[in-house]
């Protein structure tokens, strides 16, 4: 992924691009903008100084942690590169959560970024096996930049074998409960080669840009191995909400865009206001876009239609998981089709079946099964016997196959709602509540009722100035009037409750769990 360009002379082309925390990735102070050959040499300075000053040997779990940013993409090839394995975290974990990945994945080392050591240290002095930690982006003395400064650009790869460990990912899902996830070096070459090839189709002119971490590995494929995969650059923005990508892009003119859903529905509707001259800025300059790919959680199709029709761009939806690495089931600009996540990924094989696994005829929900070249090996969990059965991979996603093959979410297994008799998918009811004008994001989960068994109840964040808001019981109504206007009236929500926000794990996903338990 690397060093291939070097080697066969492309070393000069732009690799990646840092940028701040500032609007449009502005951080006031030059940005940092690699080639392949200086991502290379960093990456091959901080092997060394892992190798020699700090006694990394293969096998040993190095934990990254940091923003996205250049030298945290350098640490994660240093660590390939010394045979060690790596597990990025999500620069908002808390001490207590670092403690649960440290203790769980053993890990003996740790590079992070010296604005987020705090959390790290307090962490630190509960684990023992973590013998040494080295600040990145540091003035110190100590510091991995200087450290750095005094190795060699020079560095022998550590013969791996394909199926050794490259990396330990973590998912605290969406029940709340973290699990290391195993991926071998293999695997990380095999997404590069399935969906990026057959969906993606990227090109070595492309400027790739996003919001998921690094730590995600929705992030870590698409913002540094798929572009490094076709020798293309990425911009990796250290903060990137919204209203902050909006401006990136436009600044860095990039082409290929990941992001979730929920940016999208947020980015579209700041692209309609500064339309109308609403907010500060006037329009952003989106005309370099080629490509925008959204994951990580169910894509309404309400906002697929939205950002299509405020940029002309069709979304390329996929799910994937931590468990299988990447994205498994997809299309192409193309083959989408609203409402469906797609076709299997050439590579993988997907089916529905029921809870003895047997596949169910097409039109009928059950459970997804995957199988391909990357699959699910949860660290010492006893949950990997429920998620892996006689080779297939159980996801936790309520699906149905069309009558043409597409695959068309419905929930996750556990947010199915039984209620009154009746099988309801809560996305399908938050699908129909955001096309309402009023609503922002919405949430739908079953509660207790002693009558229906379960009640379908929405959680729904009102879009500012939302018209309506100040009669609440008119405009419950009047949303669970709509609901009944678009999909099947049985399904709607029976109870709505208007929240400020809703709970969501650090990639995004909704904790529709978090919402059952209020
Ligand atoms: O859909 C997801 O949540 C996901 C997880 C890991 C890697 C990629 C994706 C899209």
């Amino acid at each position: 992924l690397l060093d291939r360009w070097v080697e066969t002379g492309q070393g000069d082309r732009t690799c990646v691009i840092g940028a701040g925390a500032g609007a449009g990735g502005d951080s006031g102070e030059a940005g940092i903008r690699w080639t392949y050959a200086e991502l290379q040499a960093e990456a091959n300075r901080i092997a060394n100084v892992l190798v020699q000053d700090l006694g990394v040997v293969p096998g040993n779990r190095v934990l990254l942690r940091g923003a996205n940013t250049p030298q945290l993409a350098a640490c994660w090839f240093a660590v390939m590169k010394a045979g060690a394995i790596a597990v990025a975290t999500m620069p908002l974990l808390r001490a207590k959560e670092l403690v649960q990945v440290i203790d769980k994945a053993q890990v003996t080392h740790a590079l992070c970024d010296a604005a987020l050591a705090q959390e790290l240290e307090t962490a630190r002095a509960q684990c023992p096996v973590l013998t040494r930690v080295c600040l990145f982006r540091s003035d110190a003395a100590d510091g991995l930049e200087a450290r750095a400064e005094r190795q060699s650009a020079r560095f022998d790869n550590v013969d791996t074998a394909s199926d050794d460990c490259a990396l330990i990912a973590f998912t605290s899902g969406t029940t709340g409960q973290p699990k290391g996830t195993m991926h071998f070096h293999r695997d990380v070459l095999a997404i590069c080669r399935c969906w990026p090839v057959h969906c993606l189709r990227a090109r070595a002119d492309d400027v790739f840009i996003g919001s998921p971490p690094l730590a995600f590995t929705f992030g870590l494929g698409g913002l540094l191995l798929f572009p490094l995969s076709v020798g293309a650059a990425a911009v990796l923005l250290e903060k990137a909400s919204p209203e902050l990508l909006l401006p990136a892009i436009a600044k860095h003119r990039a082409t290929v865009c990941f992001t979730a859903p929920t940016s999208y529905r947020a980015m579209a509707a700041a692209l309609t206001a500064a339309s109308k001259g609403s907010v500060q800025g006037g329009s952003v300059d989106l005309s370099s876009l080629r490509k925008c790919v959204s994951a990580g959680e169910a894509l309404p199709a309400a906002t697929r239609q939205l950002w299509k029709d405020t940029t002309g761009i069709e979304l390329i939806d996929g799910i994937g998981a931590t468990e299988m690495l990447h994205i498994f089931i997809s299309h192409t600009e193309e083959t989408a089709r609203p409402g469906a996540t797609g076709r299997p990924v050439p590579g993988y094989r997907a089916c529905v079946v029921d809870d003895e696994g047997r596949e169910v005829p097409r039109g009928t929900v059950g459970k997804l099964a995957v199988q391909g070249p990357t699959g699910c090996r949860y660290l010492a969990d006893e949950r990997q016997a429920k998620y892996v059965r006689q080779g297939w991979n159980l996801t936790g996603d309520a699906y149905l196959v069309d009558a043409d093959g597409y695959f068309v979410y419905q929930a996750r297994t556990d947010d199915m709602i039984i209620s009154g008799g009746y099988n309801i998918a809560g996305p399908e009811v938050e699908s129909a509540l955001l096309a309402h004008p009023a609503v922002a994001e919405c949430a739908v989960v079953g509660v207790p009722d002693d009558e229906r068994g379960q009640l379908v109840k929405a959680f729904v964040v009102l879009k500012p100035g939302a018209a309506g808001a100040d009669d609440e019981a008119a405009l419950v109504k009047a949303m669970q009037d709509f609901v009944k206007a678009t999909i099947a009236p049985y399904k709607y929500p029976r109870a709505i409750e208007f929240r400020a926000s809703l709970p969501r794990t650090e990639t995004g996903k909704l904790q529709r769990f978090r919402l059952r338990e209020a």
